[in-house]
């Protein structure tokens, strides 16, 4: 009897050098602001996996940084959207649709929050900031799901991103903390509308990366050496790190995944207590 099994295993081999877990899928990415974005390390690992990418960029400032990038990726398109024109976000979609077809995946990166308000206490955020945050990190997922909606693939997934904020306090996070969580729950009301399409929607709650965002929340450092120290792998996360959850998660290899909150935090979010340091642990309690 003629065992199968090593010409299977030689095909699979070939077959895994040839096709990615995303080849071929058209996927549309919010939010990278340069190469240390975390869309950024999504983009490159869904470019690895044969994706094919459409870029979109705030506004022009954010294009000259866009371009270089997109050239990197071989994306095949790159479009201009502020997610505060209402217009737009609607727009972006149907020329999309009608270039490129039905969208597999969409990845959501974007936050923004007045740095000046992410230094002093949540108490004193102004009725602006808090309007204008919740619109950009939050409302902006929930508009793009429905304007993106009739574009969609059967079996499409979106993805957003939150931090561990929205469920601890976390110094200076303040009313992005807000956001987050807002964006936590609506993934859940996305998911549960968009289900009956076959469409998933998930979101990485990412831990502390260096990045342009990142940069204007006070004492930023310290949460990075502060979670460096505590996390259960004893360091930080990296974009690439987070790039390969979001692919696992827009792939077809997540497809029983939907309405999920992933940590990708070195596993930060399941320590209760600081990691004592036993050289200097006092005998009397
Ligand atoms: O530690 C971190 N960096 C973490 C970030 C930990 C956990 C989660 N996150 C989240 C952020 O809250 C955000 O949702 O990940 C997402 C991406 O954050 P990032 O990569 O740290 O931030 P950044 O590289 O600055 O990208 C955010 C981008 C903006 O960049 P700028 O440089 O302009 O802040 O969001 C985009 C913009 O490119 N953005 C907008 N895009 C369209 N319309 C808008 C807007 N109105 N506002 C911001």
């Amino acid at each position: 009897m003629v065992t199968l099994y090593p010409y299977i295993k030689e095909r699979a081999h070939i077959m895994s050098l040839q096709a990615g877990i995303l080849q071929d899928k058209v996927g549309v990415i919010f939010g990278i602001a340069n190469s240390m974005s975390i869309a950024w390390g999504i983009t490159e690992n869904a470019f690895s996996q044969g994706a094919k990418l459409i870029l979109t960029y705030q506004n022009e400032a954010i294009k000259k940084r866009i371009e270089p990038l997109a050239k990197q990726v071989n994306a095949i398109g790159i479009f201009e959207c502020d997610v505060l024109n209402e217009a737009r976000v609607d727009t972006i979609f149907e020329e999309i649709g009608k270039k490129f077809g039905k969208i597999d995946f969409i990845v959501h990166s974007i936050a923004f929050s007045d740095k000046d308000e992410l230094r002093n206490e949540y108490l004193y955020t102004s009725r602006e900031n808090f309007n204008n945050t919740l619109e950009i990190s939050c409302f902006s997922f929930t508009d793009i799901a429905r304007a993106s909606r009739n574009y969609l693939s059967p079996r499409a997934s979106l993805l957003t991103m939150s931090y561990y904020g929205a469920e601890k306090v976390v110094p200076h996070y303040n009313c992005m903390a807000i956001a987050k969580a807002a964006l936590e729950a609506s993934v859940m009301y996305i998911a549960s509308d968009l289900g009956s399409d076959g469409v998933r929607v998930n979101a990485i709650s990412a831990g502390p990366i260096k990045t342009l965002a990142a940069s204007g929340i006070g004492d930023f450092r310290h949460i990075l050496r502060w979670n460096q120290n505590n996390s259960a792998l004893r360091r930080n996360v990296t974009i690439d790190d987070v790039g390969k959850a979001a692919v696992f998660l827009l792939s077809d290899m997540a497809s029983g995944i939907t309405g999920e909150i992933l940590h990708v935090d070195c596993g930060y979010h399941i320590v209760g207590m600081k990691m004592i340091d036993t050289s200097n642990v006092c005998e009397e309690v």
